[in-house]
């Protein structure tokens, strides 16, 4: 069997951090006197800390300092973090725990390529961090996607080349991201956002072993 390099995405297609996110990016809305709704979140997904800060101040037509924004960086992590530490296994999206095992059964290599700077903590909480033979994430690159940095380092740490690497990502700047580093690009969502991959499915229960062993083999 052939070897090729899965790459997962974290929030939104591990597990859903997206409504923790929220939760911290609400609260500091609202000390700022910013209205910040569930839709508002849909713009943040996949994006880095410091941009949703400035989408947010964007949407309250407001501007700070760097040292406030700072400020307000680090008080939003740390509300995050505390939802972080409640996480078990229990939050693993379906059939993902499944499609790892596949995988690995069939000796292929596993990466993380997420945004997050705090990647490791939670895949640590759900007991998932032993699947993957590398991970990328928010400490380890400096462009965002839709750069294909995240990926093409990923490719690299497994010594693959970007034709053998799949990526799993729930954003469409990463579907941009995982198309831009040549690499087969799966979306879990939404179709009519996520349109520009070669693949979507809603979730991964609707991702078959055979459709992996194909995947595989191609
Ligand atoms: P942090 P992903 C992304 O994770 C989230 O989708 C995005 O909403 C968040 O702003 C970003 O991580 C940074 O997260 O504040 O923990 O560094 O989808 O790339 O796994
Ligand atoms: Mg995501």
């Amino acid at each position: 069997m052939k070897q090729k390099t899965f790459i997962f995405d974290l929030d939104g297609v591990i597990v859903d951090t997206a409504k923790y996110h929220f939760l911290a990016w609400q609260n500091l809305a609202t000390q700022l006197g910013i209205h910040f709704t569930n839709e508002d979140n849909e713009q943040l997904k996949g994006v880095s800390r410091v941009r949703s800060l400035e989408i947010i101040l964007g949407l309250g037509n407001q501007t700070a300092s760097d040292e406030k924004k700072e400020k307000w960086l680090v008080q939003k992590n740390e509300e995050y973090l505390a939802y972080i530490e409640k996480m078990d296994e229990s939050e693993i999206l379906p059939d993902v725990k499944r499609v790892l095992q596949f995988l690995k059964d069939n000796n292929q290599k596993i990466v993380l390529g997420s945004a997050s700077k705090n990647a490791k903590v939670i895949l640590d909480k759900v007991h998932l961090t032993s699947y993957f033979d590398a991970l990328v994430d928010g400490n380890a690159v400096s462009k965002a996607k839709p750069d294909p940095e995240v990926f093409l380092v990923g490719a690299k740490l497994t010594a693959s080349t970007p034709e053998n690497c799949i990526v799993f990502e729930d954003a469409f700047a990463g579907i941009q991201a995982a198309n831009a580093a040549n690499m087969l690009s799966i979306g879990i969502g939404d179709k009519a956002v996520l349109h520009e991959a070669n693949y979507c499915f809603n979730d991964f229960t609707a991702i078959s072993n055979e459709f992996l062993k194909e995947l595989i083999e191609k």
